[in-house]
């Protein structure tokens, strides 16, 4: 039976940057990686290949060039947790333990949750959702032949990653229909589980000036259950009524409804909610002192993205190592998450905040503004800063530049 110093559970963004960063120190066969997919996605740059600005193949690289060299990549799943005997076990039924654990699965997407919705996924071609690698080639097509009508998109009931991305796409959209000459007469509507439009005050202000600007309509509450392609219908229920409304859709962009994946929720180490139960600050896990947890699949409660993941990527290099040290972990995540708000092509307001709900932002000019600049960033320049940086583990977040470029003031 084998057993890691280290063994990391997923490949993805949290995955690999911590196992590049503890691959070199602990030396070659002391890392594994249990990761069970061949390819890894960059996903923040979905939203652009479903508004037509990048293709889904600029978004994948092969596995194997992103896990560290000196990590054993173990190519299967985790099916089972026994945090009591420090071990896993995998759907080919092999047993591996661990000195050290870091939980890093992401989320997983129940479309299966939502009636009919699979099924339309695969026979309707005005059914789209960005979220999947599956699915996400069909969105760009269907907003290009959109020929006026309803163009609906949703917000689903449960925690969700990157809780932009159902509206970014949306702003997107409604740019295509105009530029098409397809927007006259043409309901652009966003339906929401949530009650507000963002979670942060500054932003969310920002977005409803472009929302009411733009012509959209907004049910908040409002939370899609299922969907009839045969007669065009999208079924909503209000959540606070429990009433059902249908609307009839000539293009729908659904976002699924998510959890932590099954392997993980079943298991002994979630909290009420399902998710990896983890102290916020040092990302510790609460029962278990040999355990971490970084990114989507963690109860942290900050907005779920690649830029917290990097944030936390530098707590958990501190914590652990301190334990490896034989010390006490330190480290205390401050919940920095950064969400780019994409409005339009060569538009963003780059949102950034903490824990609080409170503006952390980078850069000394005001984010809450639709900038060229942050486009740019976001297509431009954080592909690279992904792939190259955050992956091989030297991405930990722009905490030291917003410091430089506040001259040391602030947080
Ligand atoms: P993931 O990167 O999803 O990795 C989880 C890994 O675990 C996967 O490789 C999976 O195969 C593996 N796994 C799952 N189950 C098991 C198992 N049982 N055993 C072993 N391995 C398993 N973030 C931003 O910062 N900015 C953005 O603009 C942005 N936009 C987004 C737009 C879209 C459409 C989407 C989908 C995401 C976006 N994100 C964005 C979010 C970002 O992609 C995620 O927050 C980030 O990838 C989370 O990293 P992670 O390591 O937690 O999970
Ligand atoms: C970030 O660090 C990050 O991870 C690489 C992202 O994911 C793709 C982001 O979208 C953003 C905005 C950041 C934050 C980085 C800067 C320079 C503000």
């Amino acid at each position: 039976q084998k057993k890691y110093e280290l063994l990391v559970i997923g490949g993805g963004t949290g995955g690999c940057s911590i196992s590049n960063k503890f691959a070199s120190k602990l030396g070659r066969g002391n890392v594994g990686v249990i990761e069970p997919n061949e390819i890894h996605y960059y996903q923040p740059m979905w939203t652009l290949v479903g508004g037509g600005v990048k293709k889904l193949k600029h978004t994948a690289m092969p596995m194997a060039s992103v896990l560290p060299d000196k990590a054993d990549w173990i190519k299967s799943r985790v099916s089972k947790f026994d945090p009591q005997n420090n071990q896993v076990t995998t759907s080919d039924g092999d047993t591996i333990s661990y000195n050290y654990l870091v939980v890093a699965m992401g989320m997983q997407l129940n479309y299966g949750n939502i009636k009919g919705l699979l099924d339309a996924l695969k026979t309707d071609d005005r059914v789209c959702s960005n979220y999947s690698a599956n699915y996400v080639k069909k969105t760009y097509p269907a907003l290009s032949n959109f020929q006026g009508g309803t163009a609906i998109f949703t917000f689903p009931n449960t925690p969700i990653k990157c809780a932009g991305a159902p509206q970014k796409i949306m702003y997107l959209a409604e740019e295509i229909f105009r530029k098409n000459g397809k927007r006259d007469g043409t309901k652009v509507i966003f339906n929401t589980s949530l009650g507000v439009i963002f979670g942060v005050k500054k932003y969310a202000d920002r977005l409803l000036e472009i929302i009411k600007q733009r012509n959209i309509e907004v049910n908040y509450k409002t939370n899609l259950i299922e969907i009839i392609p045969e007669t065009s219908e999208a079924v909503f229920q209000n959540l606070d009524t429990n009433e059902t409304k249908s609307y009839k859709y000539d293009f729908i962009h659904v976002t699924p409804p998510m959890s932590a994946p099954d392997a993980l929720r079943e298991s002994s180490l979630v909290n009420e909610a399902g998710f990896l139960d983890v102290n916020k600050g040092t990302l510790q896990h609460t029962k278990y002192r040999n355990i971490f947890g970084i990114g989507d699949c963690t109860s942290a409660p900050t907005s779920k993205t690649a830029a917290a993941v990097a944030g936390q990527s530098g707590i958990l290099r501190k914590n652990l190592q301190a334990l490896l040290d034989g010390k006490e972990v330190y480290a205390q995540y401050d919940g920095y998450t950064s969400c780019p708000l994409i409005t339009g092509r060569g538009k963003c307001i780059l949102a950034e905040f903490d824990y609080d709900a409170q503006p952390l932002e980078t850069f000394p000019i005001d984010q809450g503004k639709e900038r060229w600049t942050m486009y740019h960033m976001k297509k431009d320049v954080m592909p690279p800063l992904y792939w190259r940086i955050l992956l091989s583990g030297f991405w930990e977040g722009p905490r030291f530049y917003r410091k430089l470029m506040h001259f040391g003031r602030g947080k």
